[in-house]
This record gives structure tokens, C-alpha cells and sequence, in this order.
């Protein structure tokens, strides 16, 4: 292709907010064009590919509300989708809705630029590909970019190694082969018990050990498929409104301390048998607040751990006692407990037998020589603003986003940064994240860009920017709303601790969702409080 096309509205990324973005954005009449670097739909569900990947979230609630023959028709055969399914509903709606014709697949953006004459994006992919656009919708997820440590000697293994979500669309076949997984966060937890199964000897190298819940997964029960259907429109505007974009069915939340020490232990031996380890985090309003609460239910839970577990040292090693319950994502497993039971599963203690390098055979630590036949990295990624720095992202007067964001990401209301105008992020830093069920949560948020964007071009704007101060009253709001959390306290990708040289900055909005939305909303009323415009700008919601 020669020459840039020019479009109104360039979107990076065909993942779940992408094709909505492709959908809504074509709503206002505006010309557009997808760029996907996969060569399918889905986003984190297309490339997430690994051994006993799940999503942890209902999927009669992690699905669109956008359109209710969708929801009435759709048909999902688990409580909690395995990615081949989460995977099968894109592509149905992006063919159910004509969005696949917008989307140009394999093509992985790595340029944008500003070019503040014209009030333009210069937008350039791997593969050659350019555009120009007005605006740009930054759908590109806040778990996309890879984290593979930089262990000595990783291109000298001379077996086959493997990122979680880079992982072959053939699979992998683990019969007969020594495996070596490194990660025990949600991945590494669902793909263990997995691989478990058939690998002749799986070896499991943790660095922290995580939480972990019985997921009670079980195939979809049609009451409880049909009490969602029935009540669709109802239960997607409690959704709306509430902290974490979900759905919550009969709230107990009661203090800790409002119970006797007996009473509290019947309704944890409840929740751990029946509620899935979101709802069970909901069991006690305090778990998240209070520190004395929450070591409750943390020692509640290892002793579920050493119970599960039959060799006391293992159990022990996989206890997590250095940070609060909850603090990082609550993981849920099936069966990753008992998965160390097997005679195959060896656990590696890498904090106290730190990996050294890989060698041609296998993985060094400290003690000696793991011999590997397969190396799978669960390491996870890095969050939030790694998709955007590695695009190679320009503003005003050239400024690169890696160096504005130097001391941690800056936005204002998560969607916007003072300095590169035009460019909307979806679930960028600062906004709900993963603390809120992102498809509903992107919805939202691609709703009020479109309505951003409407208003913009009835105003015959030209350019939307924020300022710096904006940003750091935002980033305030940001860090204001965590520290009311236990959620600092752990090293968890959420503050960017799981990449070496990463600022340490709470990077998500942990003031709900309900809250977010009423900020947002509060500031477009208030004659876009924040914005910077070309002209003023009245808003028409
Ligand atoms: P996570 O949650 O970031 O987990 C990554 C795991 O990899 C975690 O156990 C890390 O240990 C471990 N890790 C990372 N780097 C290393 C090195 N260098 N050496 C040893 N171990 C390492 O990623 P996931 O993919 O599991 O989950 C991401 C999100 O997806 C999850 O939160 C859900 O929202 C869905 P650490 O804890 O940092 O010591």
C-alpha cells in the first residue's frame, strides 16, 4: 500500500473494547480503521492460548450489554468460560455486527505521532502499514505487554520455551517431557493442575506464592442462565452502578468484628464451599481496609492450603504470608493445591534458590540444575502502560510518552494525556482496570469517548487536550483512593513492582467504578472541567 489513508478515527486493537469501539465510533458517521496485531479478534482472549485459561468473572455478566438479542442468544456452557469460548463469542460479534471489515489483522502499530500543524495522528505498523487519523482510540489492553525476565541464557536453551499469552494456536504437547513453569499468579495457577496432567514431570518455580480460591467452575445451569436472561436490562444497570461493574447477589457485608470468633469461622467454611474466590473476597466488608480483618481471613485460607497440601514443607512453602489477602488479584484455581499431591509436581522455591540463567539444558538456581524440555514463562506483564509505551507514542514538540511517564503514568480520568491530544486511552492508567469487569467497564468508557468525540465534531473542534495540573489533581483522586486499601501493600503489578526499574505508582482507580463514572461525568458537566480545547466546547449530555 503506498501513502497514508486518512481516517477520522484510527483504533488500536480488536480486542473486547476494540470491537465495541469499532461499533459505536461507526454510530456517529465518522470514517475509521481498526489496526489488530493478532490476526484475529478478541484481544486478551486470543492471545492467552495457555493450558487452563479462564476467566475469573461470570460469564453471563463478563459478556457485552450493548445489544440484548446478544445477550438473549448467546449461549455460554460454563459459569467461567475457557478461552476457546470467550474467543468463539468475538468472532461472533464481530461478524453478527459487521465489525470485521473494519479491522486490518496482523498489523502491529509501533508508531504514533502527533502532528500539531494538522491537528493529526501519524499512525505507522510493523509491517509497513500507515494512516493518518483525527483522533485515536487506544483499545490496546492493560495486559498486553509481555514480561520475560532477562535471564542469562535464555537464547542458548536448546529446548522450546514459551509466554502464557503468546502462546501456539497448535497447543503444546507435554507427554514425556520435563516442563518447567516460572509464575504462580493467575496464570501459572491455571495452567499448573493442567499441565500436571500429562507433562512427565512438571516443575513449579515461585518466587511468591499466591492466593488462591476454588473457582467452582461447573457447566451453565439453565435457572440460573434463565434468571440472568429474564433479567438482563435489570441486572445490566445494577452493573452500571455499582463499584466493580458487577453483578452482586446477596451481600453479606458485615464487619469481621460484628461476628464472635465462632461464628466468623462457619460463614469462612461456608463461603470457602460454595463462593468463588471473588465473591468469597466479599464474604466480610473489611477484608480490603482493615489489616486485623483481613490476617483473619488470610490465616483462614493457608490453613485451607495445609490442609490441601500432604508434605507440610510444600504446604508451607505455598502459604503466602508477606502481604495481605486480596492485595494482588485473588487467584482462582482448579485443583492447583492438589496438583503438589502428584508424584510429577515439584515446587521451587526461587526467592530462598534464586534462578541464575537458563542453560542450554534447563534452568540454574543456586542449588544446581533443573533439566527442561519446555520452559513456560507465566511471568505475567508489564501492566497498564506497557501497551502504550511500546508504540512508540509522540505528542507536542516531539515529547516521548516513556519520558512524560518516567515517574509513573499521568492521565487525566485515565482516558487522556496533557501533552498528546486526540489520543483517548480505553482502561488506560487511572481508570477502573481490572478492579472492575472490564468488558462492562470498557463499554462504558468507549461509550464516553464516542459522546467526547460527538461533541467535539458538533462544536467543529479540532484538537482535545488536558492540562498538567489536571493530571496531577487526577493522579491525586488515584492515589488517595488506594490508600484507603490494603492494596499497597504487596508488590503486584497493579503498582508496577513486577518490572525491575518500573516506578513504583498505584496505577488503577480503586475509588469504584460507580464513583469513576460520576467524576467523569461531573467534569464533562461542569463545561469540561479539565479539557483544553482548541475553542470552548459545550457538552451535549
Ligand atoms: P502476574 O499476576 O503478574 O504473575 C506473574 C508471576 O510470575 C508471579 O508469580 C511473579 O512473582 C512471577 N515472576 C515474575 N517475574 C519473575 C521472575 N523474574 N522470577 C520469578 N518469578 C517471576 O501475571 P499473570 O499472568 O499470572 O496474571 C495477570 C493478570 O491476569 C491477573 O492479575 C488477572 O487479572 C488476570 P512475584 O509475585 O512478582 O514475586
Amino acid at each position: 500500500m503506498t501513502g497514508s489513508e486518512e481516517y477520522d478515527v484510527v483504533i488500536v486493537g480488536a480486542g473486547f473494547s476494540g470491537l465495541y469501539a469499532i461499533h459505536r465510533i461507526r454510530q456517529l458517521g465518522l470514517s475509521l480503521r481498526c489496526f489488530e496485531a493478532g490476526d484475529g479478534v478478541g484481544g486478551t482472549w486470543y492471545w492467552n492460548r495457555y493450558p487452563g485459561a479462564r476467566v475469573d468473572i461470570e460469564s453471563m455478566q463478563y459478556s457485552y450489554s450493548f445489544d440484548e438479542g446478544l445477550q438473549q442468544d448467546w449461549k455460554w456452557p460454563e459459569y467461567f468460560s475457557p478461552q476457546a469460548d470467550l474467543e468463539a463469542y468475538a468472532n461472533h460479534v464481530a461478524d453478527r455486527f459487521g465489525l470485521r471489515e473494519h479491522i486490518e489483522f496482523e498489523t502491529r502499530v509501533n508508531r504514533l505521532r502527533f502532528d500539531e500543524a494538522e491537528n493529526r495522528w501519524h499512525i505507522a505498523a510493523e509491517n509497513g502499514r500507515t494512516a493518518t487519523a483525527k483522533y485515536v482510540v487506544a483499545a490496546c489492553g492493560s495486559l498486553d505487554a509481555t514480561n520475560v525476565p532477562a535471564f542469562p541464557g535464555l537464547d542458548t536453551f536448546r529446548g522450546q520455551w514459551y509466554h502464557t499469552s503468546k502462546w501456539p494456536k497448535e497447543g503444546v504437547p507435554f507427554e514425556g517431557k520435563r516442563v518447567g513453569i516460572i509464575g504462580t499468579g493467575s496464570t501459572g495457577i491455571q495452567a499448573v493442575p493442567v499441565i500436571a496432567r500429562t507433562a512427565e514431570h512438571l516443575t513449579v518455580f515461585q518466587r511468591t506464592p499466591a492466593y488462591s480460591l476454588p473457582a467452582y467452575n461447573r457447566a451453565t445451569d439453565p435457572e440460573y442462565e434463565q434468571a440472568w436472561k429474564a433479567n438482563y436490562p435489570d441486572r445490566r444497570a445494577a452493573m452500571f452502578g455499582n463499584f466493580a461493574a458487577s453483578y452482586m447477589e446477596n451481600e453479606q457485608y458485615r464487619s469481621v468484628f460484628d461476628y464472635t470468633p465462632e461464628e466468623r469461622l462457619r460463614i469462612l467454611e461456608e463461603a470457602w464451599a460454595a463462593r468463588n474466590g471473588l465473591l468469597f473476597m466479599r464474604t466480610f466488608s473489611d477484608i480490603g481496609t482493615s489489616l486485623e480483618a483481613n490476617t483473619i481471613v488470610a490465616e483462614f485460607v493457608r490453613g485451607k492450603i495445609r490442609s490441601i497440601v500432604k508434605d507440610p514443607a510444600v504446604a508451607e512453602m505455598l502459604c503466602p504470608k508477606t502481604y495481605p489477602i486480596g492485595a494482588k488479584r485473588i487467584c482462582m484455581d482448579t485443583g492447583y493445591f492438589e496438583a503438589y499431591n502428584r508424584d510429577n509436581v515439584t515446587l521451587v522455591d526461587v526467592r530462598a534458590d534464586p534462578i541464575t540463567e537458563v542453560t542450554p539444558t534447563g534452568l540454574r538456581t543456586t542449588a544446581g540444575e533443573h533439566e527442561l524440555d519446555i520452559i513456560v514463562f507465566a511471568t505475567g506483564f508489564d501492566a497498564v502502560t506497557g501497551s502504550m509505551t511500546r508504540m512508540n507514542v509522540t505528542g507536542l514538540d516531539g515529547r516521548d510518552l516513556r519520558d512524560k511517564w518516567a515517574d509513573g503514568p499521568t492521565t487525566y480520568l485515565g482516558f487522556l494525556v496533557a501533552g498528546f491530544p486526540n489520543l483517548f486511552m480505553i482502561h488506560g492508567p487511572g481508570s477502573p482496570g481490572v478492579l472492575a469487569q472490564m468488558i462492562t467497564a470498557g463499554e462504558w468508557q468507549v461509550d464516553f469517548v464516542a459522546g467526547v468525540i460527538a461533541d467535539m465534531e458538533a462544536a467543529g473542534r479540532q484538537r482535545i487536550d488536558t492540562a498538567p495540573e489536571w493530571e496531577q489533581r487526577w493522579n491525586l483522586e488515584v492515589e488517595q483512593a488506594a490508600g484507603q486499601t490494603l492494596y499497597n501493600e504487596a508488590d503486584s503489578w497493579y503498582v508496577g513492582a513486577n518490572i525491575p526499574g518500573k516506578p513504583r505508582v498505584f496505577m488503577i482507580y480503586i475509588g469504584g467504578f460507580d464513583r469513576y463514572k460520576q467524576r467523569c461525568a461531573e467534569q464533562v458537566a461542569n463545561g469540561y472541567e479539565g479539557f483544553v480545547f482548541d475553542a470552548p466546547i459545550g457538552a451535549s449530555r
